[in-house]
């Protein structure tokens, strides 16, 4: 989604030339802009938001995207935010080499719809398998400032904040995310992969024989749900195999480098939830 000039209070950036990139090391849609970009041999340049300092609550970026989310992608002074509006929109600028197969060309919208439906599932997952359950809560006068927070989207209040605030309210309400949360994202992950399991009988990637958007997006939710203990190898063999072609490659690889303090929180998790029979196999019966 590009954004008016008039959603802008961080004037600075109408006047930044070239592609800049504003994005985090460990967020997946900042890790699937990045994959995208490299696929597509495209120079940028970076600026970090660290969303641990909760960079991404200042005042200096909420002037850019007042959702307070990342990647960020500035265009020639053209604000584009939701990473797979920004991923179609450098498809267009650099159509080479294609990823979006002319034969899908009308259904990737709705293809990568359904991948941004599941971004709060995949969220629910990670804070609980992978970043230590409650360690990413934010205190009430962040999501305070969000609420109070005046931008819009074009021109408009944003109702999507809304979902976003009540996903943080809830991980302070329960003291992180609850078993019945885990349980129904992890199902609605396992049908989705049981239809990419059928595609992929036949096929090498998840359109065909060639590698597109869509498995750049599927990608790092796969990722994520292999560290989190979800069983490809058993449920969905051809994902599995799939997953690991695509991690070998170095335009993936690199991106997905777990830093050394969240493989350590992840191993805890692991050790805690396997004294507690708590792990994700369990917790959702599969
Ligand atoms: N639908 C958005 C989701 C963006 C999103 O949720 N970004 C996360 C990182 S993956 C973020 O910035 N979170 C900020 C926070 O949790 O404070 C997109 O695809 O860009």
């Amino acid at each position: 989604m590009k954004l008016n000039n008039n959603d802008i209070r961080t004037k600075e950036v109408l006047d930044w030339k070239g592609l800049h990139l504003l994005h985090f090391q460990n967020s997946a849609c900042s890790q699937k802009t990045r994959i995208f970009l490299n696929l597509k041999n495209i120079s940028w340049k970076s600026k970090s938001i660290n969303l641990v300092s909760n960079e991404n609550y200042s005042d200096w970026f909420l002037g850019i995207n007042p959702r307070a989310q990342v990647p960020v992608l500035i265009d020639d002074g053209h604000v584009h935010i939701e990473s797979n509006d920004i991923i179609q929109h450098l498809e267009k600028r650099f159509p080479q080499p294609n990823l979006i197969p002319l034969k899908f060309k009308s259904d990737i919208p709705n293809l990568l719809k359904e991948e941004d439906n599941l971004h709060v599932d995949i969220r629910n997952i990670s804070f609980r398998f992978l970043f230590g359950n409650n360690l990413r809560k934010k205190s009430n006068k962040l999501i305070n400032k969000l609420r109070d927070d005046k931008g819009t989207i074009l021109n408009k209040e944003d109702s999507h904040k809304n979902k976003i605030l009540s996903f943080y309210k809830n991980l302070n309400n329960n003291n992180g995310i609850t078993n019945d949360s885990i349980k129904s994202s992890v199902l609605k992950f396992k049908k989705k992969y049981d239809t990419f399991e059928n595609n992929l009988n036949n096929n090498e990637y998840l359109l065909g024989d060639d590698i597109s958007i869509l498995d750049v997006a599927w990608f790092i939710y796969t990722h994520r749900l292999y560290l989190a203990g979800y069983p490809f190898d058993r449920l969905h063999p051809n994902v599995y195999i799939w997953y690991k072609k695509l991690i070998m490659k170095k335009e993936f690889k690199y991106e997905v480098r777990e830093p050394m303090i969240l493989k350590v929180i992840r191993t805890i998790t692991k050790i805690n939830d396997s004294f507690r029979s708590s792990s994700l196999i369990k917790i959702a019966s599969i």
